[in-house]
């Protein structure tokens, strides 16, 4: 029985030597060669082509290899009675705290502003800050929030967090539940989104939440580019509410050449490279779950169907 990759993007073959070299038991196919589907019994996707899952007819589970899955939920065509896997992970958590602590540093030592005065030859000293001066608020203290607070607190910074149901880690503010959002967001100076895409989540990166935060307050959206609606992002940072932000993710990525985002001084873009599942790192839970199907026993990292993450 057999696996197949289903991605788009040039990584097909990294991560066929990868399974391949690890379980040399199990048949991995790539999609885009001649494969038998009727032996497929695991599909490991990532942002794959609507319709591609549909000719699997005996798939067991559907699993994706990045931490988010909203891409499967977007395939109207890919099958609703599946179990659907994602990847948690040590490396991909740590390395998302890296990016967002960077930018983090990049708005509280202000190096944005000094780039640009830098291209303007410009000699302009600001207020200086500190890490003591900020709180931080992230939406989502899942397995990359969570991790993130924690790595926070150890430097110093006043921290606190929003989810569904109310956490629990040292030193960081709890929030829970929309009834609690708006005093999460009133004492966010620096707001991270670190949600998973839902029906519930979708654009709640918007002018009401902005209005929220305390004026001059700094986002950073590592998330998906759907919480997001960029028209409100670009009107509170262009009358002064919001001092700048910090993008991984967009609506369409590649993020087109005539968007706004580009040419805007207080947005800093980067290409949705804030972690990327690395192959040595998730590979072992990948075949540990396929060797879970086989044995019949109950899958690692599953996703509720119904609450969408
Ligand atoms: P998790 O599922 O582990 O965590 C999600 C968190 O969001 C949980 O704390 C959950 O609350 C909370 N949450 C979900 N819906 C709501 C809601 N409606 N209201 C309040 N809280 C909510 O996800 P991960 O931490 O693993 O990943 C988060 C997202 O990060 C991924 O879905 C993906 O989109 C993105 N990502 C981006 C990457 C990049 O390179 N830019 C890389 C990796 C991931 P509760 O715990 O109570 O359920
Ligand atoms: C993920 C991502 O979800 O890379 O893992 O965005």
């Amino acid at each position: 029985m057999s696996l197949v990759i289903i991605r788009q993007d040039d990584k097909i073959e990294l991560w066929k030597k990868a399974l391949q070299e690890a379980a040399p038991d199990i048949k991995i196919y790539s999609f885009l060669e001649e494969h038998p589907a009727n032996e497929i019994e695991v599909a490991l996707v990532w942002k794959h082509p609507k319709g591609a899952l549909t000719q699997y007819p005996n798939l067991k589970y559907i699993a994706s290899s990045g931490a988010g899955v909203d891409f499967i939920f977007e395939d109207e065509t890919a099958p609703k009675d599946l179990p659907i896997t994602r990847v948690v992970d040590t490396m991909l958590a740590s390395d998302m705290s890296e990016y967002v602590i960077a930018a983090i540093f990049s708005h509280l030592k202000n190096f944005y502003t000094y780039k640009i005065n830098q291209t303007k030859s410009l000699w302009k000293p600001k207020k200086y800050n500190r890490i003591i001066d900020f709180k931080v608020g992230i939406l989502g203290l899942g397995a990359l929030g969570a991790v993130l607070a924690k790595d926070l607190v150890r430097f110093g910074f006043k921290t606190q967090g929003w989810s569904n149901s109310r956490k629990k880690i040292q030193k960081v503010k709890a929030f829970a539940g929309s009834d609690e959002l708006p005093d999460f967001l009133a004492t966010s100076e620096i707001l991270v989104c670190l949600l998973p895409l839902t029906d519930e989540t979708s654009g709640i990166l918007n002018k009401e939440l902005f209005t929220k935060l305390p004026k001059g307050a700094f986002v950073i959206n590592a998330a998906r580019g759907g919480h997001l609606v960029d028209e409100d992002l670009i009107e509170m940072l262009d009358n002064g509410h919001l001092s700048g932000a910090t993008l991984d993710v967009f609506h369409q990525e590649p993020l087109s050449k005539d968007h706004p985002f580009w040419k805007h001084e207080k947005v800093h873009i980067t290409p949705h490279y804030a972690s990327v599942s690395d192959t040595a790192s998730v590979v072992p839970q990948i075949i540990e779950n396929y060797s879970r199907m086989q044995k019949g026993q109950s899958l690692l990292n599953l996703v509720s169907i119904d609450k969408g993450y």
